[in-house]
């Protein structure tokens, strides 16, 4: 036995790699940092302990993982494959003891190695190979599928630089590398017996037979890395496989090396390279696209390789495979048009790889993939030019090509009267002839035997506008999966304070996975007790998130004042600009009043945060006007009290987890019909925090669920968008006096000498960009202004805001991504538990 010098108490050193017990634990976590060190010998900070313990927790997950691999490989049940570009997985610590229940012990143990788990948990770097809410989205549902013993993978790419971090300087945000991987991982496990070859270019050649093979190009290989997901309260531990591009020895020409042209002697590692590089390469020019378009086959490719491999390998010793058993082994799901190659690929893995012919093929496929919608922004739907898919993925081109001519087919024989809607709903659209596209959302709804939105109102929308001509050919093929967070990490982790609370009211924690049991505290929300107890949780957030804001800004806020919050990406749709020039009127109308007047408003603490796309100017210009607008307010010792605002820098998975338990207030204020969903809106309901919003997304239905008593509505709504357009257009729309005087206010340079007028601009008639206030800001002004004051009313009564904030985590156990998880898995990929026993 060996002591180790460097901890608090003497703590002898052993493997014990699966004990409960503190002391046993705190010599596992020695162990690795002795035994399986990546750090100088006897050093044992912080950091060196976050390494330590994570590896000592990721044996315990290694051990789930494999049984839980070979009882699936055992029992042989159909299995869902989720393929995502993104996935957000933030910290995995805290998540995976608290899975595991463990999360007491390692507490212990750690102190007794001189640590405190919190800020070892610190240590770890956000896992960010995501952008937003369908990359959150995609790990929440991980999370859910392993929790609910769900047959179920997922697959997306380990990129090497993740979400770039968001830095400041005096011309607003920078974009910086970040480096996740910088020391490691230790929640990846590596697989080099799992390697698949990726073509990219070449061409098809064609045997006497007739039979069609892709061949030449570069050839890359996809080695796979796993990332367990424990489940909660279970012993289902599944896997998230990331796939690294690599190129071989045999790709560096040893000899080209020598003779001194190293760049050229290692070309194919240095495009192998490139392809994991970045979450979202730049698509501005020709070669980013080719390499977005790369990155998308890459998922797919591999992701299908390895399905078929898994799907052959289970079947061994059972005869030939019958291939049309694959749909009911294989449920594969499409996490928007990202992965959409997933389809032309397994067609030609069947028609080119396993000789199958196009009738089969094609019904294996189509019984397969399952497409989820998540936007209907023109922008977003994704159009390939035709060229650019011919050069890089010549076969595909040819099958996609094949499908298209098949669907037209179709429908000019079965349904002659949709003919007029055909150029619509065409794959390839030729009608600019200097730009021919490939409409990726098209191939999706064509080939999936099922399309989803991600809530009812978006469901709706695609179903009446988007998608209405499919409908009319396919009426069952379209469903609505209103989308939910899993409440593990959004309340039990991030909240342990309100969590205890709801525990001790329900007498039960059977809420953290049957959701709607929180129903049981609506009886209670006039308790006075409760609501005591609820409101010294609340404020325990309130300081927490306080702290981190002084920490990070440098700005004082005040925890009596109501915390209000919109964190998201930063896009004009979701109108961070009607927050912001709701900040300035308030500012302008406190600047205005006598001290006696001031003294009577409710305190409030604005605080915003996201990241702008690189390259999206309206949007950066936002992020400068927040913080513009921050260092004048702040400042301002006549207001001060009354109002701060705040732009909270890199919002990220770790971020959220502080801000939204704290929060009171939370902005939900896109334009309605533009907001697929929303998912932090869930986020923040279930903390207690109350939502003023517009009747957009998730919105809708969470309002429902809590009631509208508690939600602050105003906006227009969604049906009525396209004709307050119209009549903006048509010169008609008479602006609130209060939404120019906002505007004129930042006009006049009190938030400093940068140019905000374009941004400005972009909100009134004559627009340079013709858009004329698109989103209707200027619209939906007044009655936002409105709103806002029933809101300040409201806090004032202290006893009605507890009760509607107790309501609101009461009315959110709809959105448990469980009960999302559980209805694709009846509805749409027929699949069922098997627990590992
Ligand atoms: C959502 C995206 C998205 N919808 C393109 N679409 C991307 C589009 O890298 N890209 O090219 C990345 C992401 N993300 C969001 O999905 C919706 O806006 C939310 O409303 C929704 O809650 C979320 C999850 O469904």
């Amino acid at each position: 036995m060996v002591t180790a010098a460097a901890s608090k108490e003497a703590v002898p050193v052993e493997a014990h790699p699966t004990s409960e017990d503190a002391s046993e634990i705190a010599s596992n976590i020695k162990y690795h940092s002795l035994y399986d060190p990546s750090f100088s010998p006897f050093k044992f900070e912080p950091e060196q302990a976050y390494f330590a313990t994570a590896k000592s927790v990721r044996n315990r997950l290694i051990q789930r993982w494999n049984e839980t691999y070979l009882h699936f490989h055992k029992v042989d049940p159909k299995q869902t494959y989720y393929l995502s570009m993104e996935y957000l997985q933030g910290r995995a610590l805290t998540n995976a003891i608290g899975n595991l229940e463990v999360a007491g012990a390692y507490a212990e143990a750690i102190k007794k190695l001189g640590h405190d788990l919190e800020e070892i948990a610190e240590q770890e770097k956000d896992a960010a190979l995501g952008n937003g809410g369908l990359g959150r989205l995609a790990s929440c549902f991980l999370d859910s599928m392993a929790t609910l013993n769900l047959p179920a993978w997922g697959y997306g790419l380990r990129y090497r630089y993740g979400l770039f971090k968001q830095q400041f300087s005096k011309d607003g945000q920078e974009e910086v590398a970040e480096d996740w991987l910088e020391k490691f991982s230790p929640w990846e496990i590596v697989r080099h017996d799992v390697v698949f070859p990726i073509r990219f270019f070449g061409h098809v050649e064609i045997s006497p037979s007739g039979s069609r093979k892709w061949v030449g190009g570069e050839v890359i290989q996809a080695l796979a890395y796993d990332v367990p997901i424990p489940g909660y309260k279970t012993k289902n531990t599944i896997s998230l496989r990331l796939w690294e591009a690599k190129a071989g020895a045999e790709d560096f020409d040893l000899f080209q090396f020598n003779d001194g042209q190293y760049e050229t002697a290692a070309q194919l590692h240095s495009k192998a390279l490139q392809i994991c590089a970045v979450l979202y390469p730049g698509d501005a020019t020709e070669s980013g696209k080719i390499l977005r378009l790369k990155q998308q086959f890459f998922l797919c490719s591999a992701s299908l390789q390895d399905i078929i491999a898994r799907f052959k390998e289970r079947r061994e010793g059972k005869g030939p495979h019958p291939w049309a058993e694959f749909p009911t082994k294989v449920a594969v799901q499409l996490n928007d048009t990202h992965p959409t190659l997933a389809i032309p690929e397994l067609m030609r893995l069947l028609l080119d790889d396993e000789g199958l012919g196009w009738e089969e093929a094609w019904d294996i496929t189509t019984r397969t993939i399952a497409y989820t919608n998540h936007t209907v922004l023109p922008e977003a739907l994704e159009k390939w030019s035709q060229d650019v898919m011919k050069k890089l993925l010549p076969r595909h081109y040819e099958i996609i090509e094949e499908i298209d001519k098949r669907f037209m087919a179709m429908v000019c024989s079965t349904r002659s009267d949709m003919e007029s809607s055909l150029p619509g709903m065409r794959i390839l659209d030729s009608s600019n002839p200097q730009k021919p596209v490939v409409r990726m959302a098209n191939l999706c709804v064509v080939s999936s035997h099922t399309v989803n939105g991600v809530a009812q109102l978006h469901s709706d929308i695609l179903k009446s506008d988007l998608f209405a001509d499919y409908v009319s050919i396919w009426p069952s093929k379209f469903q609505n999966k209103t989308n939910g967070i899993t409440p593990r990490r959004w309340l039990r982790f991030c909240s342990p304070e309100l969590s205890n609370i709801i525990t001790k009211w329900l007498k039960t924690d059977g809420w953290t996975t049957n959701l709607d049991l929180l129903t049981g505290l609506r009886q209670f929300s006039d308790n006075e007790e409760l609501q005591s107890e609820w409101a010294s949780a609340k404020m325990a957030n309130k300081y927490r998130l306080a702290q981190y804001i002084l920490q990070v800004t440098g700005v004082s806020i005040d925890v009596n004042s109501l915390f209000d919050i919109q964190v998201k990406r930063i896009h004009e749709y979701k109108r961070q600009l009607l927050n912001i020039l709701g900040a300035v009127y308030r500012y302008k109308k406190l600047k205005e009043m006598s001290p006696d007047e001031r003294s009577k408003t409710t305190p409030r603490t604005i605080m915003l945060g996201g990241k702008a796309f690189a390259t999206y100017t309206n949007a950066k210009r936002i992020v400068k006007l927040v913080n513009d607008v921050g260092a004048v307010v702040n400042d301002d010792p006549e207001t001060s009290f009354y109002l701060k605002v705040v732009f909270v820098p890199n919002y990220n998975v770790s971020v959220a987890e502080i801000l939204i338990p704290g929060s009171e207030l939370s902005q939900h204020i896109s334009t309605a019909g533009m907001e697929a969903s929303g998912t932090s809106n869930m986020k923040f309901a279930l903390n207690g925090c109350l939502i003023i919003g517009t009747l957009d997304g998730a919105n809708v239905e969470i309002r429902e669920e809590i009631g509208e008593d508690n939600f602050f509505l105003f906006g227009a709504k969604a049906d009525e968008v396209p004709r307050l357009r119209k009549e903006r257009e048509n010169g008609l729309f008479k602006p609130d006096p209060r939404f120019e005087e906002a505007k004129q206010f930042i006009r006049s340079g009190v938030f400093g000498s940068y140019d905000y007028n374009p941004l400005l601009d972009s909100l009134e008639g004559d627009s340079g960009y013709g858009r004329g206030d698109y989103f209707l800001v200027g619209y939906d002004f007044p009655s936002y202004m409105d709103a806002q004051a029933k809101v300040d009313e409201a806090y004032r009564d202290r006893k009605r805001w507890l009760k509607m904030s107790i309501l609101s985590t009461a009315g959110s156990g709809k959105f448990s991504s469980d009960r999302t998880i559980a209805q694709y898995a009846k509805e749409i990929w027929n699949i069922e538990e098997c627990p590992v026993p």
